[in-house]
């Protein structure tokens, strides 16, 4: 058996525990009582998919304060990476913006921002701009509640991050 993890992150109400919802198999789990530090425990979740005859993927869902990094190093063995989800308030931006950030200074993890509420490509370059994003970052608008929208976002980001294992080892 193979186990990854994908971090779900975004502020409050952006839409992280239905992303989770929609495609795990598993009743989506709140861990708010299982971790310690004791300031940290709201909002952890995890959920689980099958992607392949031998490997389950977890989702674990936490706002993204710096509160919750711990959360993020106990994922960071086969880390996938990350998915900021991010809706169309401005708190929703700036907290995203932050974090993303930071997760650039501190490592070269692969990300997707997946936005929800936007209508065409204006806002999504609209967004891209908000969020200060490099262009070679994807930003993508997707219905969280369309499981076959969501298992694509997981798609791309695992193969974004095949991509840049192969080139590590090339
Ligand atoms: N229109 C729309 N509403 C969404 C979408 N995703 C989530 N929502 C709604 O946004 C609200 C907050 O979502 P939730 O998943 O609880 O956010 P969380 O606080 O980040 O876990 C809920 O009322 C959802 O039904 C989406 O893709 N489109
Ligand atoms: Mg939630």
């Amino acid at each position: 058996m193979d186990f990854l993890n994908i971090i779900v992150t975004g502020t409050g109400s952006s839409g992280k525990t239905t992303l989770i919802n929609t495609v795990s198999e598993i009743p989506v789990m709140d861990l708010s009582d299982a971790f310690t530090p004791k300031d940290a425990r709201q909002n952890v979740e995890l959920g689980r998919t099958q992607i392949s005859g031998d490997t389950f993927l977890y989702l674990i869902g936490t706002p993204p304060d710096d509160k919750y990094h711990v959360f993020w190093d106990r994922a960071s063995n086969d880390l996938v990476g990350f998915i900021f989800v991010v809706g169309t308030s401005k708190d929703s931006i700036e907290g995203t913006k932050k974090a993303i950030k930071t997760l650039e200074e501190v490592e070269k993890v692969p990300f997707i921002v997946v936005a929800n509420g936007l209508q065409g490509k204006k806002d999504i370059e609209k967004m891209r701009k908000a969020l200060g994003m490099k262009k070679e970052r994807d930003l993508v608008s997707v219905d969280l509640r369309d499981e076959e929208k969501v298992n694509k976002v997981l798609a791309s980001l695992i193969s974004s991050t095949l991509a840049v294992d192969a080139k590590k080892t090339a």
